[in-house]
């Protein structure tokens, strides 16, 4: 039976030893909650880092063997892999640079050495249990080369991949010295997943600048797969903080911990110590209130929880200070004999404690500088139970995207924090629980099972589409189908594209020109005398008459407005005007000013504006407002407009590739019919050629073509294939 692998860097267990003996306790967090009702099933398994050093082999087999039991598979990782790899590169690499603090990044050379080597530690120990068929879903950025690494030994593997934490712009990501190594190791995924629009965006931007691949909407196409980039806003179990905050336990705690506070209103804060935080803004906001508000002395209560991170690396023990200094500093300047405004934590509580807290807080204020998400803000919300209490949420943090309910503040303006505190405190109940009933029915929906799921299934999707496409690339078996269909056929019709079927794109169109073995294999085609071979073509009449007007073969250029017989001479389909030039070509004109590397090419019948040569992201943008603008100038003319690979094409309408295949063919039968194209426009051809012709899309694009093949190079191949089982049938 197929079975799913996760991969983590922590295994979701807490583990102790009482009296000699294991004790292993499951973890309490988001995504240990949601991944448990899939790794605890069947033959399911959960591979990760114990959290401890092991380095005794009895006791890392002992332990091995508890954790079996639980479907949980360790890697076991030396003191200095964890100090290299996870303090290293993990969390002094990319965690600065994935929050937008480059500043802190520290691009040691070892860090990355182990960070490429535990990656590979991972990869064995996946090996070692994933069997045909299984799914593999890798988490977060301290396994970013791990997809890649596993598709290399397992190339068919269904593997997904989920960030956790934001992916940066192209300007902070492009900092990182080992940007496109990272890259290629997401691109091992089958599908990328993150928390919001922006992230996936940036990660293709990243993708699309860095690496030669192609990029449509949100898939990238890598070698031959689909590879698809989605946002999936990962959840909380919304009903265990719901029902937990219902319990008798909880509200008990509630009480007490009200009287404790002497009934003040409270404003929550909870974190674990992080530069990405804001903790340091966040009390510079609430000093502000103070200052603004004296009304507010001694009626409000900041409860602060920091839990203790990393206090090791010199930035967050700085920051401890800093966080230990300005709560001092705060709560000297405002107590009162029987008050003081903070009531700071560095610890970490029980669960309950926290619900009840969540429960207790009139206001959540969560202020990061960058998150990927931020549950806090998503427990808060599911724990209130009567539908009042304020949460006040960084702009900066994935999960505004979702709860727009919010007040959202810039993390930056500790007067917005300020101002926010106090219009939250006087928000009117009836607007409270409006705001608080939107966010949780949002929570409520998109559960951390919803999450699970919603992946799960895209993944499933994504794998069974590359299979159908998989399954329509021309295998060895199917070619020698269509091979003995050609030699056994009387009478034949070969429809071929030019640009990018029968040669490379080439970013100078004009140095696409043909090569002696392209001419040997047309020669060849042209030759047999039950062929009738026609070459398909955008391009303009007298460049193919140049290239191919000696040859033995039909020419179409110019999609349709041309055509040339054998031997004869060219002629255009009649009735069409070109006088709808003088009022287009001046705003291609336009847009070309504007935009350097862009160029315009003139046919009989058509315009096209060019930009391939243009910087990346400028040529899209201008391409889409160039769109607009046109969309508006044709309305009322008889054109089209075809937008193609860093082109855009204005021509009449009646010209089109499939109307010219048609009218060649006139009432004339074939025995076989094969068209092969790798773009758009020669998806005409594709849908009106007969159901059993051969179409060929070249390329790994949705089509309405039978077959797919990777490139020019397969195309020639399989050309040259009939050519000669032509021959060999012929002289036997
Ligand atoms: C990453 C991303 C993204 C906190 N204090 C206590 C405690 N907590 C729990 C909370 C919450 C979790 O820790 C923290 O949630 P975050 O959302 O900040 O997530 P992280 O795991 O730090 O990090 C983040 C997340 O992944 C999920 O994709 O949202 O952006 O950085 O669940 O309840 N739990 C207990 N006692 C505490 O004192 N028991």
């Amino acid at each position: 039976m197929r079975k799913t692998i996760i991969v983590s860097n922590r295994l979701p267990v807490k583990i102790t030893r009482k009296n000699e003996e294991i004790v292993l306790m499951p973890s309490e967090g988001g995504l240990a909650t949601g991944l448990g009702s899939v790794y605890r099933e069947g033959s399911n398994v959960w591979i990760g880092w114990p959290g401890q050093e092991v380095s005794d082999l009895a006791e890392q087999e002992e332990l091995t063997t508890a954790l079996g039991k639980l479907n949980l598979l360790p890697v076991y990782l030396t003191a200095e892999e964890i100090n290299q790899f996870y303090e290293g590169f993990s969390n002094e690499v990319l965690w600065p640079v994935f929050h937008y603090m480059s500043t802190y990044a520290r691009y040691e050379q070892s860090y990355w050495d182990y960070y490429m080597r535990v990656n590979e530690k991972f990869k064995e120990a996946v090996l070692a249990v994933a069997e045909p068929g299984d799914v593999i879903w890798v988490q977060d950025y301290q396994l970013l080369l791990l997809p890649g690494l596993l598709r290399t030994d397992l190339p068919d593997a269904s593997i997904g991949f989920f960030q956790h934490i934001p992916f940066p712009s192209y300007e902070l990501f492009r900092l990182i010295p080992w940007r496109e190594e990272l890259l290629n190791g997401i691109l091992g995924a089958d599908l990328i997943g993150f928390h919001t629009f922006d992230d996936a965006r940036h990660f293709i931007g990243s993708c699309v600048r860095l690496l030669a691949f192609h990029a449509s909407a949100n898939t990238i196409t890598v070698n031959d797969r689909n590879v698809m980039v989605e946002t999936f806003p990962m959840g909380i179990d919304n009903r265990k903080f719901e029902s937990l905050s219902a319990t008798a336990g909880v509200q008990n705690q509630v009480q007490v911990l009200g009287k404790r506070f002497q009934q003040m209103r409270i404003i929550l804060s909870i974190d674990r110590l992080d530069y990405s935080k804001g903790i340091l803004q966040r009390l510079q906001g609430f000093d502000l209130f103070l200052q603004n508000h004296p009304e507010y002395v001694e009626k409000v209560g900041l409860a602060m929880i920091i839990v203790p991170s990393r206090d090791t690396v010199p930035q967050y023990k700085e920051l401890r200070d800093q966080i230990d200094q300005l709560v001092g500093n705060i709560n000297a300047r405002y107590r009162t004999m029987g008050w003081s405004p903070i009531h700071y934590f560095y610890r970490s509580f029980p669960l309950d404690i926290l619900t009840a807290l969540y429960n207790l807080a009139d206001i959540c204020l969560v202020t990061p500088m960058r998150d990927g998400m931020n549950l806090v803000a998503k427990e808060y919300v599911a724990s209130r139970i009567h539908n009042n209490g304020v949460l006040i949420l960084s702009e900066m943090a994935g999960a505004s995207k979702e709860l727009i309910d919010a007040i959202v503040v810039n993390p930056n303006n500790t007067n917005a924090i300020a101002e926010a505190i106090a219009i939250a405190l006087s928000m009117p109940l009836t607007e409270q629980q409006q705001r608080m009933k939107a966010m949780r029915q949002m929570v409520a929906k998109f559960n951390v099972y919803h999450w699970v799921k919603l992946f799960m299934t895209t993944l499933d999707d994504v794998k069974k589409a590359q299979q159908s496409m998989q399954a329509r690339r021309i295998s060895p078996g199917m070619a020698q189908e269509m091979v003995h269909d050609y030699v056994h056929a009387g009478k034949r019709a070969l429809f071929l594209d030019y640009d990018g079927t029968l040669v490379d794109f080439n970013v100078n169109r004009e140095d696409a020109n043909p090569d002696p073995d392209l001419y040997k294999l047309l020669n060849n085609l042209a030759s047999d005398p039950q062929n009738q071979l026609v070459l398909i073509s955008g391009r303009h009449h007298t460049n193919l008459e140049q290239w191919f007007g000696e040859l033995p073969i039909d020419l179409i250029a110019e999609h349709g407005a041309w055509h040339k017989l054998q031997g004869g001479a060219w002629t255009q389909i009649p009735g069409l005007t070109d006088q709808w030039k003088a009022e287009i070509q001046p705003i291609l004109e336009t847009f070309t000013d504007r935009t350097p590397g862009a160029l315009i090419e003139e046919k009989s019948f058509s315009l096209v504006w060019h930009y391939r040569k243009v910087e990346e992201g400028l040529g899209d943008l201008r391409a889409n407002e160039l769109m607009d603008t046109l969309r508006y100038y044709i309305a009322d003319k008889p054109l089209q407009l075809l937008p193609g690979d860093k082109v855009i094409e204005i021509k009449n309408v009646e010209i089109n590739k499939g109307k010219a295949a048609l009218a060649w063919m006139k009432d004339e039968t074939f025995d076989f019919i094969l068209g092969i194209g790798d773009d758009f426009t020669d998806e005409d051809i594709f849908k009106v050629l007969p159901a059993n012709a051969y179409t060929i899309k070249v390329g790994n694009y949705v089509s309405a073509a039978r077959y797919y093949l990777r490139s020019f190079r397969e195309v020639r191949q399989l050309l040259k294939m009939l050519v000669q089982e032509k021959n060999a049938l012929k002289l036997q």
